[in-house]
């Protein structure tokens, strides 16, 4: 439903911004922040803090979130990293959110959203995006490789997001920068975090890995920590609160 809806949405927009006007943005000329970089380095938090103001599982979080404050805080907190959603129909995403977090930070941004056309890359780094999400669920291996090798022409990093072991044997020849384990099962929304630490078992040890949703305890980050993740992806329980930055930093201390 969801790529559905995304297909129609990108032919949309391609009619009325062509690429060549997205060209244009101050961000072509501006080099990635390397969200591989800021993950490993020394005492990294690993923390992706998350500006979210609704999902489809849990409908309204924090609609009104002030994108000029909540990923600053964030950073202010300690988090490694931000990655903001830039879906309006299912996520409630503002048209600017990406670009005012960008505006006010200087760190690695993830642009969270369901890829399946060129075009959206380029939007990606016309917005200041550093990183962008591929998901192996949505789309075809020879497409990960696809955009993957597209969004690297454009300087971008790749997250490839999988969800289980067949997932993995089939993209083992994309060429991506992080692979993120999606802990809730996008079918029956269930969150299991033993189920991502069987998967991570799976992956080369050298890979950056990233445990994504459902984490809403310290301990569990430190748990995935000894479990060889390097980024912890963390939305809904920071951006419940009225003050999500406070709630990031008692994550990291
Ligand atoms: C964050 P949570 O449970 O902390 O809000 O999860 C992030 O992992 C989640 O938003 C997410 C997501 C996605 C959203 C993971 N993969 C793909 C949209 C599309």
């Amino acid at each position: 439903k969801i790529a559905q809806h995304k297909r129609k949405e990108v032919a949309e927009r391609k009619s009325l911004y062509p690429i060549q006007l997205l060209e244009k943005s101050i961000y072509f000329d501006s080099p990635t922040v390397k969200m591989t970089d800021y993950l490993t380095r020394k005492n990294a938090s690993g923390i992706i803090a998350e500006f979210k103001r609704q999902s489809p599982s849990k409908g309204a979080i924090n609609p009104y979130a002030n994108p000029e404050e909540v990923p600053l805080q964030y950073m202010q907190a300690g988090a490694s990293a931000l990655s903001v959603l830039t879906d309006n129909h299912f996520f409630g995403a503002k048209n600017h959110d990406l670009e005012t977090a960008r505006k006010f930070n200087y760190c690695p941004i993830l642009r969270k959203d369901f890829m399946l056309d060129e075009y959206q890359i380029v939007e990606a780094k016309a917005m200041g995006a550093d990183c962008i999400l591929l998901i192996a669920k949505m789309i075809s291996p020879a497409e990960v490789k696809h955009l993957a090798d597209f969004a690297k022409s454009l300087d971008l990093q790749v997250l490839l997001e999988i969800h289980n072991e067949n997932e993995i044997k089939a993209n083992e020849d994309a060429s991506v920068d992080l692979i993120g384990i999606n802990n809730r099962n996008l079918d029956t929304f269930e969150v299991s975090i033993e189920h991502s630490i069987r998967l991570a078992e799976l992956l080369p040890k050298e890979l950056i890995k990233i445990a994504e949703s459902g984490i809403n305890d310290p301990n569990t980050v430190n748990l995935l920590k000894k479990e060889g993740f390097d980024g912890f992806l963390i939305g809904e329980y920071f951006m419940k609160n009225s003050n999500p930055g406070e709630k990031c930093q008692q994550f990291i201390k």
